[in-house]
């Protein structure tokens, strides 16, 4: 990779909000993370230990008892049959430890479940798409996709409550700095929540296959300031700007199949099939979090999207050169 490529990604952040872009599952910044971390390194240490002295004792008899010179090579060693004693301690050791780690791990999973939400609380449910995420927040009306914009809470005061649903195929919400992955079941909703206590973007990802395109069903969290996400929500909660209404590529996108997947609220686009492009470009990214939300990959994804994104499920729609201009300058202006 070139000095150039380098600086690209290490410049690729958005600008006011520090980004966590290592995953480090040993670095939590909420809460259930915390407690997954804290138990991931006890287990660590118990099966490390094992390991210690399984490793140990047999390095050490390997080499106590090897064969020297002037030793037979032919004769058997003392061969030692029942004892009650050991078989029972490595019989009940284990057996012990198994215990204590199912007990640990229980407690662990039953405080993260149970947990009372805070107060507030802010609903949110995401429902997987091959190949990319829906995002509702029920008490707003808002619906977004691939980018979970929240308050973030240094003091654990507020917290964000998923429920998770699938139309698919299985998919799995993951977010490492936040929270355990759950998974995502068709006719089945399940749960969770996070409380991101530093404002930034978390980048998260699907983690259970779910076809050609699983490895770029990625998704962000945006933690931010209470002010600021009382501010984005009220955006978002409403309908299209005025600019984009007028703008003239607007007839050209509602005379094609577009508004057959795509909805733009405030016009009569109201396909639920694809995201919701209502305020596409307040979004960071396109495609499930693949591409940044620049204008020349909007239009690059309208024109083709099967070059970006090989097998995903929007069509080639074949735009000719001034279909692609008015469609291309009509989504811009979605803010
Ligand atoms: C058959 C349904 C379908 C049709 C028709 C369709 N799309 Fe899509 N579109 C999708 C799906 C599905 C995705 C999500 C792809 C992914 O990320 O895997 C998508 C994604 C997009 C995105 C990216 C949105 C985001 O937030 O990532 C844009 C922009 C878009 N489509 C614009 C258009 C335009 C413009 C047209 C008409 C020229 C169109 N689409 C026609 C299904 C469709
Ligand atoms: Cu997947």
């Amino acid at each position: 990779m070139s000095v150039h490529c380098l600086l690209a990604l290490l410049q690729a952040h958005v600008p006011g909000t520090a980004e966590h872009r290592i995953t480090n599952i040993f670095r939590p910044l909420a809460t259930p993370a915390e407690a997954e971390k804290n138990i991931a390194l006890l287990v660590l240490a118990i099966t490390g230990a094992i390991f210690v002295v399984v490793a140990g004792l047999i390095v050490y008899t390997c080499w106590r008892f090897r064969l020297r010179p002037g030793d037979d090579a032919q004769q058997e060693p003392p061969q030692v049959y029942g004892s009650n004693q050991i078989e029972a301690a490595w019989t009940v050791i284990p057996i012990l430890i198994v215990f204590v780690l199912v007990g640990v791990t229980a407690r662990v999973i039953a405080s993260v479940q149970n947990a009372s939400p805070p107060a507030s609380m802010l609903k949110i449910r995401v429902i997987g798409h091959q190949w990319w995420w829906e995002i509702h927040y029920p008490d707003y009306g808002i619906v977004t996709a691939n980018e979970v914009n929240m308050p973030a809470t240094p003091d654990g005061r507020i917290a964000s409550y998923f429920e998770l649903q699938s139309v698919d195929v299985l998919h799995n919400f993951w977010v490492p700095q936040l929270a355990g992955k759950v998974d995502l079941i068709p006719n089945r909703t399940n749960y969770m929540w996070m409380d991101p206590r530093e404002p930034g973007v978390y980048v998260g990802n699907c983690a259970e296959y779910c076809g050609t395109q699983h490895a770029n069903m990625l998704l962000r969290v945006i933690a931010q300031k209470p002010e600021d996400f009382r501010q984005w929500a009220s955006d978002q909660q409403k309908p299209a700007v005025p600019g984009a209404l007028a703008n003239p590529g607007r007839k050209t996108f509602e005379s094609l199949s577009c508004v057959s997947c795509h909805a733009v609220k405030g016009t009569a686009a109201a396909g639920k099939f694809g995201p919701d492009l209502t305020h596409l470009m307040s979004r960071q990214t396109l495609a499930s979090a693949m591409l940044p939300n620049t204008v020349e990959n909007l239009r690059a994804w309208i024109d083709d999207p099967q070059k970006s994104k090989p097998g995903c499920l929007m069509p080639n729609m074949k735009l000719s050169e001034p279909q692609l201009n008015a469609v291309t300058s009509y989504l811009e202006a979605l803010r």
